[in-house]
């Protein structure tokens, strides 16, 4: 971030630079803020595990940081859309999308609203804050603002370090008030997700990364191609392995359920390599250390009853403590090769 910082220019009032300068700070802050927020955003979603935990501290305090900010940010705004500066509808657009995708999380987070129709609250967070990214790119870019020493001063950073106190402060207050008052935001996992249809495999949502639409497969004509084979539905419905194991969406929503079929490990045979590849008839695929093989389960059955297509029918991938969306649907194919486990996109493309 460069030169440009002009409007001390345009404002030689002795009054103007001084408020302008806080102006800067506040457009500083915020780009820390947004960024925070949305990388901690992804990082949570990456996990099933602990570090979605510390992630969202992060995350929810940074949200709450962006909300205290929003009075000076107002009244910049305000000072700019006045100015005949072209596309100063994109920025207007960027505060839109900023604001439904901090609305959203907020009433996710506190369960006011969690399901809209076919997409959930999760889903519009997530949502516009990936369509502001291009919007905020944009707006900094064709802006940009000189970090000066007293940006960096002991006031300054005190100044900061108070809203980012305060912002966690709010956090931890709001969670303390949804228990006291029982919103239903009281009630979610450390991964933010609600509990839905545990055990009762008529009752767990169907949900897809992106685009993949249920596909219609023959029990019969199926095949799965392991361990250098291949099996027929009923040779792998002869499996009995067990798991109970908790499937937590990104969409915002956790299920826990007995899982049976077969131990991936069984299934890949001795095949040597270092990772294990997991296909979809979809062609989606997610890729796993070898060593991980014993702890998952190609399953065909949950609570006693065969998967119905929107589970995965004929077989699905059961990954424990892995985030839904290693949780391999429609699986036609297990490879095993040497290609690392990291040689793929954090998160599904398809
Ligand atoms: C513009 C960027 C973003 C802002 C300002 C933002 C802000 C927020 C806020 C204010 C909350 C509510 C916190 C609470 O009360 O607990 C929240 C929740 C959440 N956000 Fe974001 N967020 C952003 C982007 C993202 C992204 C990109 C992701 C994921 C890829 C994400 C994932 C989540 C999750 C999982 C929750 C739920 C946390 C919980 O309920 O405990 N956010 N976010
Ligand atoms: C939540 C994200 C943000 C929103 C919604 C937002 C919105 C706006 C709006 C509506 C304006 C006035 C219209 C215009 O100049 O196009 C503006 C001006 C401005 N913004 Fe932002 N902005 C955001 C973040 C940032 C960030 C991160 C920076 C810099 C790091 C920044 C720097 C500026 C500057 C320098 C101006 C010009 C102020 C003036 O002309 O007086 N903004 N912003
Ligand atoms: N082939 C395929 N498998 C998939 C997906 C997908 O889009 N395609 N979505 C994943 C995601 S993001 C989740 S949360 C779970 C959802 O499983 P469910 O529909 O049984 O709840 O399936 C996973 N497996
Ligand atoms: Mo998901």
């Amino acid at each position: 971030m460069a030169v440009g910082f002009d409007m001390p220019l345009r404002t030689p009032t002795a009054a103007r630079p001084v408020a302008i300068a806080r102006g800067a700070r506040t457009n500083l802050a915020l780009l820390a803020f947004l960024t925070v927020a949305f990388f901690t955003g992804w990082l949570a979603f990456a996990y099933a595990t602990t570090p979605a935990r510390w992630s969202l501290v992060v995350h929810a305090a940074g949200g709450f940081a962006i909300l205290a900010l929003l009075p000076w940010k107002s009244m910049i705004a305000r000072r700019g859309i006045g100015r005949p500066r072209p596309r100063r509808w994109a920025s207007a657009l960027l505060g839109v999308l900023v604001l439904i995708s901090l609305v959203a999380g907020l009433l996710h987070s506190t369960g006011l609203a969690v399901y809209w129709g076919p997409l959930t609250a999760m889903d519009f967070h997530v949502g516009a804050a990936i369509a502001a990214v291009p919007l905020a790119i944009w707006h900094v870019a064709e802006r940009r603002i000189r970090v000066r020493p007293t940006d960096l001063s002991r006031r300054s950073i005190l100044r900061a370090g108070a809203v980012i106190g305060g912002a966690a402060v709010a956090y931890a207050a709001s969670e303390v008030i949804a228990r006291a008052t029982g919103l239903p935001g009281a009630a979610r996992r450390f991964t933010g997700s609600y509990e839905a249809g545990s055990y009762q495999p008529g009752l767990m949502p169907v949900s897809s990364w992106m685009f993949d639409a249920i596909p219609t497969i023959d029990r019969h004509a199926w095949r799965l191609t392991a361990g250098g084979r291949e099996w027929s539905y009923d040779e792998l419905l002869a499996s009995d392995d067990r798991l109970t194991a908790t499937l937590d969406c990104t969409g915002g929503f956790f299920s826990t359920q007995e899982w049976a079929g077969a131990r991936l490990d069984r299934v890949i045979g001795k095949a040597e390599g270092a990772t294990v590849r997991v296909v979809s008839v979809t062609g989606y695929n997610r890729r796993f250390p070898i060593d991980r093989a014993s702890s998952m389960l190609l399953a065909t059955r949950f609570g006693g009853q065969a998967l119905d297509p929107g589970h995965g029918f004929p077989a699905r991938l059961i990954v424990p403590d892995g985030r839904g969306f290693w949780w391999v649907k429609w699986v036609s194919a297990i490879e095993v090769d040497d290609v690392p486990h990291w040689a793929q996109p954090p998160f599904p493309l398809q």
